[in-house]
């Protein structure tokens, strides 16, 4: 099917249309740009169904959020703008058996795959930090665990020792040191999920995958919108806080691969931090405020090890660029949490020091 035919199945004619360019650097969806000859333009996203299994029920997940955020939204913010199709449907689900949905293009929004000041931090920070506190009453009984276990080290350790065990493209023995290292670092790792599991820290609706490039900015480097739903479902706090950090507290590109370039900026941290707790801080718990600075280390150990098991997998998850991508990735992330660890110290004292001046 043309993609000018899908975008007609969402009222979009092909008379409308001037061009359709891939875009933005997601590495699950393919996404478009459809612009118009009208002041709107579009994304189009064929969504990867071999991940998302049950693309009407990720669907459902995304309209109850919307609908739930648009009632909180405060002025100057936005939610995603989803297209219905001629049969009120929020995804087409073409012939030859592909799921397509789209999105109202926000005007003048830009994403960064890492921000560049402080104030970009502090104000990812807020956008992600306020879209926590508008979840914090929804009902999670509407709500379907799309990816079952997502974020939970033990699940992905499991699945990397079992990629370890078989093997299947014969690059384990390219990555001994790597493999060392994850198993040298799982135990500290699973300190959340036991306090979790111990009842220490609640369960939230957490947003998953809130790296920097899933804030939309305007040209005045004013967070608009918080973008890509898709994972919206229960889990902790530093699941959100940790990812951010990894990409928006990140010297580089998460696949730099001159690793002299990739460490933890603690200026970003702060700025980002202060954002974020200024919104958050009446929510969390003590046991959340304690361990919220470790979760950066966290997050970027579980996006790397899926990193570095793909690598081994045979690249069969992540789309790549180049064959050794999966292995720069993760030994970027390596990078990243070496030099979190060894400001470990500081970065909780800042997260203390805000608090402080919060209360
Ligand atoms: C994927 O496609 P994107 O960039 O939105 C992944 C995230 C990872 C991220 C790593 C559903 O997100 O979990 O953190 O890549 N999304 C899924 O860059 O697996
Ligand atoms: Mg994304």
């Amino acid at each position: 099917m043309l993609i000018t035919d899908i975008c007609s199945v969402f009222n979009i004619t092909r008379s409308q249309i001037i061009s359709v360019n891939p875009y933005g650097s997601g590495h699950i969806h393919d996404t478009y740009k459809v612009e118009t000859k009208e002041s709107t333009d579009y994304l189009l996203q064929k969504i990867n169904s071999e991940i998302f299994t049950d693309v009407p029920l990720m669907q459902k997940n995304i309209e109850e959020v919307v609908r739930h955020l648009k009632k909180n939204i405060r002025a100057g913010e936005l939610v995603p703008e989803i297209l219905k199709t001629k049969e009120k449907q929020s995804y087409y689900h073409d012939d030859e058996g592909n799921y397509w949905r789209m999105f109202v293009f926000i005007p003048g929004s830009i994403t960064y795959d890492r921000v560049h000041s402080a104030g970009m931090a502090f104000e990812a920070g807020k956008a992600y930090g306020h879209f926590q506190f508008m979840l914090s009453d929804f009902d999670t009984s509407s709500l379907t665990e799309t990816l079952p276990r997502f974020h939970d080290v033990d699940h992905r350790m499991e699945q990397f020792e079992e990629s370890v065990k078989s093997d299947p493209r014969h690059r384990t023995q390219h990555v001994t040191e790597e493999i060392d290292f994850v198993r040298s670092r799982i135990d500290r790792m699973r300190n959340i999920l036991k306090l979790g599991e111990n009842g220490k820290i609640p369960l939230r609706v957490t947003h998953n995958d809130t790296k920097i490039n899933n804030v939309l900015f305007n040209e005045q480097d004013k967070a608009v919108c918080v973008i890509d739903l898709d994972t919206v479902m229960p889990g902790y706090i530093h699941y959100d806080f940790g990812d951010a950090i990894r990409t928006g507290a990140a010297s580089a590109d998460e696949d730099e691969p001159d690793l002299q370039k990739m460490f933890i900026n603690i200026e970003l941290f702060e700025a980002y931090s202060r954002g974020f707790l200024g919104q958050v801080h009446n929510l969390l718990n003590k046991m959340e405020r304690e361990t919220l600075a470790f979760a950066p280390q966290l997050m970027t150990f579980i996006i790397g090890l899926r990193f570095l098991t793909d690598y081994m997998n045979g690249d069969t998850y992540f789309k790549i660029k180049s064959q050794e991508h999966n292995l720069i990735r993760w030994k970027a992330q390596k990078k990243l949490l070496l030099s979190m660890e060894a400001r470990e110290e500081e970065m909780n004292a800042i997260i203390t020091n805000i608090e402080k001046e919060i209360a």
